[in-house]
């Protein structure tokens, strides 16, 4: 049983797009996951075959319909009937490590993505819908975030990274930010590779990545290192 996602969308033709190359483009080739991309428009039910309608109370733009987006929910349940259900808008919960650690642990997901001003809040009620944001910015639609969520996932699915690159997640799970990479030339543009990176010193050069992951930490997210601090004095590593 492979990493199955759905994905609702009024423009199936942006699937795999991105997720089609590299890493997660291997991985769905190889059938390590599965992505289908449902066509809202298809669960429209009048000759113009609409999906969205005037606002009550006024106001600018279109509403996505209830009875449209609901025909649609219950298409990809039908399909999935274990698979958590999420819509991207910005007033959800932010998208963390730890979310995506759990998406990808589980089967897979129902990725609704909404577009016009936004969708009718009833649907988004009855299904109980998990609301996910990427951030604090505005899209022209949920399909990008969509396709965030599931690079973030992908590559967490068993046998999609190599034991190199797996790494990484590790990295972020300490909590601190990237240590600062390089690769040759030795010097370029006059600037040279840190000293202690050449010196085949590995415990020296993990104490210098270790130092420098904190300090970038606490300069460029206060938070981070806040939450980090806490955690070091309650379990100290190193
Ligand atoms: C937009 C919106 C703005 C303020 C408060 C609530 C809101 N909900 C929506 C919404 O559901 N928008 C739909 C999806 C339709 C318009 C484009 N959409 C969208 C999603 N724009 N931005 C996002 C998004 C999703 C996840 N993380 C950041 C932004």
């Amino acid at each position: 049983m492979s990493f199955r996602a759905l994905v609702l969308t009024l423009f199936p033709e942006m699937f795999p797009g991105p997720l089609g190359q590299s890493l997660a483009g291997r991985a769905l080739a190889r059938g390590d996951w599965s992505l289908d991309a449902i066509d809202i428009r298809g669960f429209a039910t009048d000759k113009h075959r609409s999906v969205d309608d005037t606002p009550f109370g006024g106001g600018p733009g279109m509403v996505m319909r209830p009875d449209v987006v609901d025909a649609a929910v219950a298409e990809a349940l039908a399909r999935g009937p274990d698979l958590p259900l999420i819509v991207f808008t910005p007033r959800g919960k932010l998208l963390t490590q730890k979310r995506v650690r759990a998406l990808a642990e589980g089967p897979g997901a129902i990725l609704l993505c909404g577009r016009y001003e936004g969708i009718d809040e009833r649907v988004i009620a009855h299904r109980r819908m998990e609301e996910l944001s990427i951030g604090d910015y505005v899209l022209s639609g949920g399909e990008p975030a969509a396709m965030v969520l599931l690079d973030a996932a992908v590559r967490l699915l068993p046998g999609v990274m190599g034991a190199a690159e797996s790494g990484i997640e590790e990295s972020f799970a300490s909590g601190l930010l990237e240590y600062p990479h390089y690769t040759r030339p030795a010097v370029w543009q006059e600037r040279a590779v840190p000293e202690v990176l050449a010196g085949g010193n590995h415990a020296a050069i993990a104490a210098w990545r270790r130092a420098e992951a904190e300090r970038i930490t606490r300069d460029r997210r206060p938070d981070l290192w806040t939450a980090y601090r806490a955690l070091a004095e309650a379990a100290p590593t190193a």
